[in-house]
């Protein structure tokens, strides 16, 4: 069953197979579990999926333009309930009364119908972000929308009351496990293709405490960040953004496979002019950053680096001519000597070729034993059209960084899988357990999706419990758990 008939929307990967748009506002309670749900699993995994609400005003529109949907699996006891609506941003209200889409291409106000200009472009896509008792939808070209984690409703963008300067937000943020601080950035923070980043910290409550403003060497995509005890780390990768091919009406990203790349590494309580640029290799690229840690004077940052950018039209756009199943690359590490002087740090490969990497949260900035990400089974199959790439994931893996082990979990073919969540266990020798949603095709355009519940610590086993969706559900971006004790305390309970 599809809502928005086939034949409609282009015939692109960013509109078929799994990114046929669904655009259907639902719920449902006490879903049918197969097996059991481990009784520890105690809160709400969210989720967050683009999906166009109407037709695109260009055919070469991109997946990372849909509308954002806030999904949320509720799981008590066993149970499982869910419910989806779509973020009401201020692109969103305009186009829900107007019955039609009125902003143009990615990231290209020039394209928008002259009846939205200067008017909110955001979609509000790509994170949901819990922190201080709030929830967020966010995408890295705006700010955060704030939903009620409750009842998904929308309840407005969110600017620290105000505080926060930049007109960005990243949509990934890092929150320290052990001062519960939040760090954040947001680049072209003050207009379309300015190389100025704002860098912020939340504490724990969610009030605004610091924001800085540096430059980045050239306009990048700044997708991911890290932390560590001591330091806040950016990687500038060479996609590029230019303001005469947005103004002729063009990509707003194109990848320079012959620029040099760049790392700058601050003290994370710091100013500006303690920034230090490290130089890296040309033409490399990476969306998602695993973890950094210190150890000593050293920083290692683990990474999941291609060789040119994974995004087939950031890559056309900037004239590169390559399949998607010749990027090449793998889960990297680089290690910073912060005692030597110069430009240089070394590199060495940890893992295969993959994306959408999970840690547990305790591990954020800290040394850590092991971290989950996605990759394609070379026994799965060709991968099935969906996700933001438009070829999907169908392998997990396990990693431990620190002795080079892997576990897999492949798919058959035919199968696909999105990015999980970690939920922590209260049981000290247990590494917690994952929760994903898996797709398989039943027919050329029939798919059917299951949340599936994995031990994260003998992920080969497969999943310990299934539960198999009523609708079709469209490729999710990233999740967030987030526990019953922090819901509890969330800041709309307060308010009533
Ligand atoms: C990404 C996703 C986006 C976006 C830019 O995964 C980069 C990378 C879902 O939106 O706008
Ligand atoms: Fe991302």
């Amino acid at each position: 069953m599809r809502s928005k008939a086939v034949g409609r929307f282009p015939d692109t990967i960013h509109f078929t197979g799994l990114n046929t748009p669904v655009g259907i506002e639902w719920s449902a309670r006490n879903l049918d579990v197969i097996g059991e749900i481990p009784a520890e699993i105690d809160g709400a995994f969210f989720r967050a999926v683009p999906d166009p609400a109407h037709m695109p005003m260009f055919a070469d529109d991109i997946v990372l333009s849909g509308d954002g949907m806030v999904a949320k699996f509720t799981i008590q006891d066993g149970k499982v309930d869910y419910a989806i609506r779509y973020v009401e941003t201020e692109r969103y209200t305009l186009e829900k009364e107007a019955r039609r889409a009125l902003f143009g291409r990615y990231r290209n106000p020039f394209t928008d119908d002259p009846a939205v200009a200067g008017r909110d472009r955001t979609v509000a896509n790509t994170t949901p972000v819990w922190h201080g008792g709030r929830l967020f939808m966010t995408k890295e070209d705006g700010l955060g929308y704030e939903v009620d984690p409750d009842t998904l409703e929308t309840i407005g963008r969110w600017d620290y009351h105000g505080a926060f300067t930049s007109q960005t937000f990243t949509a990934h943020p890092r929150v320290d496990p052990q001062t519960g601080e939040m760090f954040f950035f947001g680049y072209e923070a003050d207009g379309l293709c300015s190389t100025k980043i704002a860098y912020a910290i939340a504490d724990r409550d969610g009030n605004l405490t610091s924001e800085i403003w540096f430059d980045q060497p050239y306009c990048s995509t700044i997708h991911d960040f890290a932390i560590t005890e001591n330091y806040a780390i950016f990687p500038i990768f060479p996609t590029t953004a230019d303001l005469d091919r947005l103004k002729a009406g063009g990509a707003h990203w194109a990848h320079q496979q012959d620029l040099e790349s760049w790392v700058g590494i601050m003290p994370r309580y710091g100013k500006a002019e303690e920034m230090r640029w490290f130089r890296g290799r040309p033409g490399i690229s990476a969306f998602h950053l695993v973890n950094a840690y210190e150890e000593g004077g050293l920083i290692h940052l683990d990474l999941c680096l291609s060789d040119t950018n994974a995004f087939g039209f950031m890559r056309e756009a900037g004239g590169i001519q390559r399949d998607q199943r010749d990027v090449q690359g793998g889960l990297t590490r680089w290690t910073f000597d912060m005692a030597k002087a110069g430009e240089s740090y070394e590199e060495r490969l940890l893992g295969p070729l993959g994306d959408m990497p999970r840690l547990r949260d305790a591990d954020q900035g800290q040394p850590y034993r092991a971290a989950w990400y996605l990759s394609i089974n070379p026994q799965g199959g060709p991968p099935l059209p969906g996700g933001p790439v438009g070829v999907a994931f169908n392998m997990m893996l396990r990693i431990e960084p620190g002795n080079g082990r892997i576990d897999v979990m492949g798919l058959e073919p035919g199968m696909a899988i999105n990015e999980p969540v970690h939920v922590p266990s209260a049981q000290p020798d247990h590494e917690g357990w994952l929760l994903m949603l898996v797709d398989r095709q039943a027919g050329e355009a029939d798919f059917r999706s299951e949340l599936w519940v994995v031990d994260a610590g003998a992920i080969a086993a497969g999943p310990v419990a299934r539960v198999p969706m009523p609708l079709p559900m469209r490729a999710q971006v990233h999740g967030a758990w987030v526990s019953s004790a922090q819901l509890a305390a969330a800041k709309v309970r307060q308010r009533a």
